[in-house]
């Protein structure tokens, strides 16, 4: 990470002093015929500077106490995705930066399986400490820790290694996250939580330009990867933030880095794992959506009820619409998928992911066993369609669970269920989801059906 240079220029222009090497020196920067005084990883044109003022607060704010605690933990939720993983890294070489002498930790409990983010670990964070769920519980081995810094999660979700322990609330220092808050009160001494933002690693980006420091090309490259997995190339749930962050890594990216992350080379079991879940996919054609896939016209006297139907049957059609939760009546198809038996814990979101891209597909249900615990994974194109909430209301009690409007997962540790009863337990969920998305009925379709 370097301090950006127009950071220089700024203070050369207050203090109205010339530099003629240095002013040379940006120019070679500078890409040819752009004549502008945009820096290199400047924040958006419109930002405001009260804003930028206020971020550049905040991290003093938690620099500080840190700077009086004498162990810092970084630490990413569980089963880290792209987005985690470079926001954890981003925040350690921010922290760095201010306290050079820190000691500090980046760690992550759960597993990293997808091929690509173990690239990434390989390649950027390979100094990454894996904390086993019993070690924290039982040795405490997150008692070494004065400080907690947590990014891409927050202090009340229960998608970390702090969920289930006693650890006290002033430990944790920083929250950065994008999830939707949680009703809790536990915040973190210093809170970010900005559920409208697209990926974590946009916040990331916006701390490194509000205090001028511009992240190197792997670091860009990184974050830029955050951004792109998590808002799929900035089509599901990007900010005008999330597009400048998108953008301004980009330009800094290293693209052979890149390239080795995207097109890394897949294991067998991977392919053997994806005709599993395909082959145990059924699709749930929505009632509204006649055969033909055009929606049936009403017959007047249907249409006149629509219009102001009593009390009684609004309620039945919210039940029978899944509102009951939230969620818009359902118009694609549902795609709901059964893995029985994962080798890690991602492939239930990465399988979602894939079935999103399906034809007339607006709601993506996977379903898996992994160890003892049963892993969902919700996507959906729906606006508005309260995934999270979803599935927060099918785990209940049993498990945790958290998301955004169109992404979610939730997990329900059975330990001492036999494979069996996990199996009917998985079987289970699948009219539990169709009844709360309002296709009950339907009719389903295996996804690899033979051609007629
Ligand atoms: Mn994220």
């Amino acid at each position: 990470m370097s301090i950006d240079p127009s950071t220089r220029s700024r203070e050369r222009e207050q203090t109205k002093e010339q530099d003629p090497a240095e002013e040379q020196a940006r120019e070679k920067e500078r890409p040819a015929g752009d004549d502008s005084e945009r820096p290199l990883f400047a924040l958006p044109e419109e930002y405001k500077p009260q804003k930028r003022a206020a971020v550049e607060r905040r991290i003093q704010q938690a620099m500080e106490i840190l700077a009086e605690r004498k162990q810092i933990l970084v630490l990413m939720h569980n089963d880290p995705d792209p987005d985690a993983i470079a926001s954890g890294w981003a925040m350690e070489q921010l922290i760095r930066h201010y306290l050079p002498d820190a000691n500090l930790t980046l760690g992550h409990g759960g597993l990293i399986g997808r091929a690509e983010n173990r690239t990434m670990v390989k390649l950027f964070t390979p100094h990454l400490r894996h904390f086993a769920r019993l070690e924290v519980t039982e040795e405490h081995a997150l008692d070494a820790f004065d400080a907690i810094v947590l990014v891409d999660t927050q202090p009340a979700a229960g998608n970390h290694l702090l969920y289930g322990t006693e650890i006290p609330l002033e430990r944790i220092v920083w929250a950065v996250d994008h999830h939707p808050p949680r009703r809790s009160q536990t915040r973190a001494l210093v809170h970010d939580v900005r559920p409208e933002i697209g990926a974590c690693s946009t916040l990331l980006a916006e701390y490194l330009a509000a205090v001028g420091l511009v992240p190197d090309a792997a670091l860009a490259t990184a974050l830029f990867y955050g951004i792109k997995s998590d808002t799929r190339g900035l089509s599901r749930q990007a900010t005008p933030l999330d597009t400048w962050a998108y953008m301004a890594t980009r330009n800094l990216a290293d693209i052979e880095l890149l390239n080795k992350i995207e097109q890394v080379r897949l294991p067998r079991s991977y392919f053997r794992s994806l005709s599993d879940a395909l082959a145990n996919t059924t699709i749930y054609h929505c009632a509204a959506v006649s055969p033909n896939g055009t929606e049936e016209e009403p017959t007047p006297e249907e249409a006149g009820a629509a219009s102001n139907p009593s009390p009684d049957e609004q309620e039945r059609r919210n039940e029978a619409n899944g509102e009951e939760n939230g969620i818009p009546p359902c118009e694609g198809d549902v795609t709901v998928s059964l893995l029985f038996d994962m080798t890690r814990p991602d492939m239930a979101a990465e399988v979602a992911d894939l079935l999103m891209r399906l034809e007339n597909v607006s709601w993506a249900i996977c379903l898996g066993i992994y160890e003892d615990r049963i892993v969902i994974s919700v996507r959906t194109d729906v606006p508005d369609a309260r995934a999270g909430r979803l599935v927060r209301s099918i785990v209940g009690r049993n498990g945790t669970a958290g998301g955004h409007d169109t992404m979610a997962g939730g997990r329900i540790h059975l330990p001492n269920a036999t494979p069996a009863e996990r199996v009917a337990f998985l079987h289970n969920l699948v009219p539990r989801f169709l009844r709360a998305l309002g296709v009950a009925d339907a009719h389903g379709d295996p996804l690899l059906k033979s051609r007629e």
